[in-house]
């Protein structure tokens, strides 16, 4: 292989495959994703609808979370059992709603939950050590479990009460059907909520399972603004009980607005993160012992966990000593089950696995029968300190006639490579079958992932390299949302805008090409304007599940790579390995902005990022008046907050300094 066609793999390329048939008339929010809420249509009638707790609700409390179908008849029962959970309802003529249902198009008709969420500054003591720069959702850390059940309707009106920093709330994974406007993302889909301003977040959950919402200004969120949300549903694998979600994050004393200053330099000294927290909590250094997570099972029984990774900067190795989990769904996708010992769950990635409380008899039992949960930073993808390692041993699973002692437990011999799950072990349940292609360069937009040297921003006077992927690196003006442009034909270079046309029988097919470990001489085609840095990035792509035809660690091989169409692994982060590729594809049945970035919040800031906009057409056709009166409303309470100076942290110097996610 010479070097030109070598260089042409790198091409990252979006092309429309179908002919594009006459558009087709656009069905209104009213018709799709947001229904009328339900209750207006069942009150009349008065008859008994499906009701009952959700099978994997809250063990904490001891409170139970009902489901409600009010929509439904009472022909319709729930039917979901310790030994058969992927059932959700059934109806007495044998339909059901459960694992095989396609959740693209179909759900059942849920009710309408309403949740209000304060953002205010908080000094948080999460790992022994102060952080006085916190920012969080209603005081807690991580921020209030949302919760709702398959088909619901979820309202969340958010306050802002920051001084300093506008927020918005993006709802990670959920694929906001037809709502673009509810995204969250401030200069794609809105503008930022001004202090003292709220706005009203309102999506269907159309899929189930596990996730996170967080903000998406700048880096707010690794200053503490996350928190999980489950929507309660079918799953393929099955459980005796549900427990609360596993959150894992990484975690520093300082605030990200600071740290990013001193990325900000012509010689970096990169941001660093102190500690590894499950639910809010650690041990900084070992030096602080406080509480450990941990959790009581009984021999015999089954427990569904969701992992969860809103990490800044570190892959992680998830297991539990002397037990074995099954792996059952990939973000929102069920998935045929599977068997390890250990799992990598990547930022932004979520899992959720069975236990089954029996522990594995490899002549290492721990006698006092409580074991470590243990989440070890993935070789090569972390972004700690030499020399302050965090204690891996972030947990302790417990038995009911367990001694409440520390475990002494061992954990076996496995790899820690910085990687994801194995790509045919993640086989969903609903299947995709992807129309065969061919990799080829012709008419195609070319993006890879690298470092551009020199300033990006003249303003900053320095030598900073920034992040791009697309043409150049992502920077938002805060005022000017994607969504209020939709009558533009040409777009301002930074907005790095890929437009993508068709309907929804379109495949859009993206190759994602990383820095190789060692950079080819054919590393760019044409001006070399990018350089090369050996790190992974978790890709995450708003508004859709992707299929991942193929994904490596070695560039090189995308010359000759098979790509996998019958059944692909889906989800909606992707890691990107240092000096690897991944190739994926989804459907453009989702009018909207949608923004595809790296996680890793660092990388974000400095532009790694692009905007699919999809359908502009059918999209300007959707976004009436009506509909973008709240975004309106929004945006001019920041840009009369803005305007006031006083309000600004740094009345002096420029207000935005990163991309603006
Ligand atoms: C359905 O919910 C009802 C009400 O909570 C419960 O009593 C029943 O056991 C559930 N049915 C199944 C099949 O789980
Ligand atoms: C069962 O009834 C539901 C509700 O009326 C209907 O939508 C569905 O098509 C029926 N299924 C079968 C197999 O008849
Ligand atoms: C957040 O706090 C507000 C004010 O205390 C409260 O009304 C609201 O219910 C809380 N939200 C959640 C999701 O707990
Ligand atoms: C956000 O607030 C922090 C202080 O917590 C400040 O340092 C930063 O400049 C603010 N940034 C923006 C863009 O509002
Ligand atoms: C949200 O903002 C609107 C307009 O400023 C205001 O009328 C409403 O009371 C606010 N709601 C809350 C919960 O703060
Ligand atoms: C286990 O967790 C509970 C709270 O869930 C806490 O009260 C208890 O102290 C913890 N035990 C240990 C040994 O950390
Ligand atoms: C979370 O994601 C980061 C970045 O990909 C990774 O380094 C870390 O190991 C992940 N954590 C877990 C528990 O997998
Ligand atoms: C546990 O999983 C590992 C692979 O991750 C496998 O080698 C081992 O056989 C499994 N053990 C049991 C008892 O299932
Ligand atoms: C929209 O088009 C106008 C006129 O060409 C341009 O000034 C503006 O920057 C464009 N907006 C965006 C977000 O690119
Ligand atoms: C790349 O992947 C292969 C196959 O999984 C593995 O053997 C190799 O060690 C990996 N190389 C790097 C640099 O991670
Ligand atoms: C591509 O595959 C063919 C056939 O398997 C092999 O001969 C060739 O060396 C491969 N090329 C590269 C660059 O790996
Ligand atoms: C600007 O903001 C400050 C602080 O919020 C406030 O005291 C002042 O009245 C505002 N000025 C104007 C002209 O609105
Ligand atoms: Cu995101």
């Amino acid at each position: 292989m010479g070097f030109l066609e070598g260089c042409r793999t790198l091409f990252l390329y979006l092309a429309a495959f179908l002919p594009s048939p006459a558009p087709s008339s656009y069905p209104g929010r009213d018709q799709l994703a947001l229904g009328p809420p339900s209750t207006t249509h069942f009150l009349p009638y008065g008859k008994p609808f499906p009701q009952f707790p959700a099978p994997s609700g809250p063990d904490t409390d001891g409170s139970e979370f009902l489901c409600e179908y009010r929509d439904l008849g009472p022909e319709w029962t729930n039917c979901s059992t310790p030994e058969d959970r992927s059932c959700w309802l059934k109806h007495t003529n044998g339909s059901q709603f459960n694992t095989r249902t396609n959740y693209e198009n179909t759900w059942p008709p849920g009710i309408t939950r309403k949740y209000y969420l304060e953002v205010d500054h908080w000094t948080i003591n999460a790992d022994g050590i102060d952080n006085p720069d916190g920012k969080l959702f209603n005081g807690t850390y991580p921020g209030p479990w949302i919760k709702a059940c398959w088909g619901d309707l979820i309202e969340v009106t958010v306050k802002n009460k920051l001084r300093y920093n506008g927020t918005t709330v993006h709802w990670h994974g959920l694929r906001m059907w037809n709502t673009v406007e509810m995204d969250g993302v401030n200069g794609v889909t809105q503008c930022p909520i001004a202090p003292g301003e709220n706005f009203t977040y309102t999506f269907r959950a159309t899929q189930y399972g596990t996730s996170w919402y967080h903000s998406h200004y700048s880096l707010q969120y690794a200053d503490g603004m996350h928190g999980p949300i489950s929507i309660f549903g079918p799953s393929s694998a099955s459980y005796d009980e549900g427990r609360n979600p596993l959150i894992i994050t990484d975690w520093s004393h300082r605030s990200a607005f600071q740290d990013w200053q001193r990325e900000l330099v012509p010689k970096p000294s990169f941001p660093k993160m102190n500690s590894v927290l499950i639910n809010g909590k650690g041990n900084f250094a070992g030096a602080f012992p406080m509480k450990k997570f941990n959790t009581t099972v009984e021999k015999g029984r089954k427990y569904l966990f969701r992992i969860i990774n809103t990490s800044v900067d570190t892959t992680y190795i998830f297991s539990i000593d002397n037990h074995n989990f099954t792996v059952m769904t990939t973000d929102f996708v069920p998935i045929y089950p599977y068997n390890v010992s250990h799992i990598a769950v990547g930022i932004g990635q979520r899992y959720h696995i069975v236990l089954n409380a029996v522990p594995i008899d490899n002549g290492n039992l721990s006698p006092e029968g409580n074991y470590w949960i243990r989440t070890i930073p993935a070789d090569g993808c972390k972004g700690f300190e030499t020399g302050n390692e965090p204690d891996e041993r972030q947990g302790i699973l417990r038995y009911n006639d367990s001694s409440t002692g520390t475990p002494t437990s061992f954990r076996e011999a496995f790899s820690l490579e910085c990687r994801d799950e194995e790509f045919d072990r993640l086989r969903p349940v609903h299947e995709w079958q992807v129309p065969e292609t061919i990799l080829s360069p012709t008419d195609v937009a070319r993006f890879h992932v690298g470092k551009m040297p020199g300033s990006n921003r003249p303003e900053h006077g320095d030598k900073f390299s920034w992040w791009v992927m697309g043409k150049k690196p992502l920077w938002l003006n805060f005022s000017d949302p994607t969504l209020l442009n939709l009558g533009n034909t040409t777009w301002n270079e930074d907005y790095v805008v890929v437009t993508q046309n068709g309907n929804d029988e379109t495949w859009v097919y993206m190759v994602i090409t990383g820095p190789p470990v060692v950079p080819p001489p054919w590393a760019c085609d044409g001006p070399c304007d990018r350089s090369f840095v050996p790190v992974a990035h978790p890709m995450h792509l708003h508004g859709h599940d992707f299929a991942l035809l193929a994904q490596g660690n070695d560039t090189h091989q995308l010359a000759n790579v098979t790509l996998k169409f019958d059944n692909p692994p889906r989800r909606d982060v992707v890691l990107l390995p240092a000096g690897g590729y991944a190739v994926v594809a989804f459907k453009a049945d989702n009018p909207g902005s949608w923004l595809f970035h790296c996680h890793i919040p660092w990388h974000a800031s400095s532009g790694l990022a692009l905007q699919v906009l999809e359908r502009q057409a059918d999209l300007q056709k959707m976004m009436t008046e009506e509909r973008l009166a709240e975004t309106r409303r929004v945006c001019a309470g920041w840009d009369k907050w803005f305007a006031n100076k006083t309000n600004h942290w740094n009345p002096d110097g420029p207000f935005q300094d990163d991309s603006g996610i």
